[in-house]
């Protein structure tokens, strides 16, 4: 990550720029208003930017995790997509996403009577309750149950069953390495309910072939139906994004309840029947590497 403040227009504005830097030799830059806090968890570095183009962002080790203007696309496809296919599950598990989106997402489901969320840091719980009101509004929710642990230790020890398992890592760096791997996968699916869907996000097939590749080697050992889906983020990096749907009985696209998802009324400004279906078409690159 790099913030580079320049003088250059002599105009006295804020001229602040924070780029993120893809294999360090290319990168999205955004103009900066203001930052609005900086600081060091237990785990990793936090900021919360407010730029002009995409609002207010979290950068989580210098890498962009949302930003206001389009955190919906990434948050709506990881969660309505499975959700869709599952058939009115009732518990959902989600590790990561300390930020409370996908939750808000699960929420709007009224199938679901339990929801809980495992994070391994609490900081990042508190900085996007204190400054993103939808992540505040989510964990005042009463079916919602929040554990500050090790996602990959949370599985290993539970002993609980959920209908739907989300994985809403950041990337496979630490501390969410571990959660791209194949022991991790297979105590997910120790877990998961029968009837269940495990779903996970699996990073850009463009950029990080290699973690692609892994990802859907493991959960394909694991499960008879393990099928990437894609979608378009623009501030991540490449802007193509995959997901990974697994499950033993259900077809993302055979069980796909169309008519559940049109009489929802979830309100989702990406995700539609349309959209799921074509989710699950692959570029031929993408296919090659599967
Ligand atoms: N390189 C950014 C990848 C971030 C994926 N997860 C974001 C979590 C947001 N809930």
């Amino acid at each position: 990550m790099s913030f580079a403040m320049t003088h250059a227009e002599k105009e006295g504005f804020w001229n602040l720029w924070f780029s993120e830097l893809h294999k360090g030799h290319v990168g999205m830059t955004y103009k900066v208003k203001s930052i609005l806090y900086s600081g060091q968890s237990r785990f990793q570095r936090i900021d919360v930017l407010d730029t002009h183009e995409y609002g207010k962002m979290l950068v989580l080790y210098g890498s962009v995790m949302f930003t206001e203007k389009d955190e919906f696309v990434y948050h709506e496809m990881l969660s309505h997509v499975p959700y869709f296919a599952a058939r009115s599950p009732a518990s959902a598990l989600v590790i990561g996403g300390g930020d409370g989106f996908t939750l808000r997402e699960l929420l709007k489901h009224r199938t679901l009577e339990r929801l809980t969320l495992v994070d391994i840091d609490e900081m990042v719980i508190e900085k996007c309750k204190e400054f993103f009101p939808d992540s505040k509004a989510s964990f005042t929710d009463p079916r919602v149950t929040v554990e500050f642990a090790d996602g990959a230790e949370f599985v290993r020890r539970s002993d609980r069953q959920f209908d739907l398992i989300l994985v809403d890592a950041s990337d496979p760096v630490p501390p969410a390495d571990v959660l791209f791997k194949p022991r991790f996968h297979a105590d997910c699916k120790k877990i998961l309910a029968p009837g269940g869907v495990f779903a996970a996000q699996t990073e850009s097939p463009f950029y990080n072939p290699d973690v692609f590749k892994e990802v859907f080697s493991s959960l394909s050992d694991l499960y008879d139906v393990c099928m990437p889906y894609l979608t378009w983020i623009p501030t991540y990096p490449s802007a193509l994004w995959s997901f990974a749907f697994c499950s033993d009985t259900r077809h993302p696209l055979h069980d796909f309840d169309r008519e559940a998802f049109l009489e929802s009324g979830i309100g989702a400004r990406w995700y539609n029947e349309d959209i799921h279906v074509a989710s699950f078409a692959l570029p031929t690159f993408v296919r090659q590497m599967l």
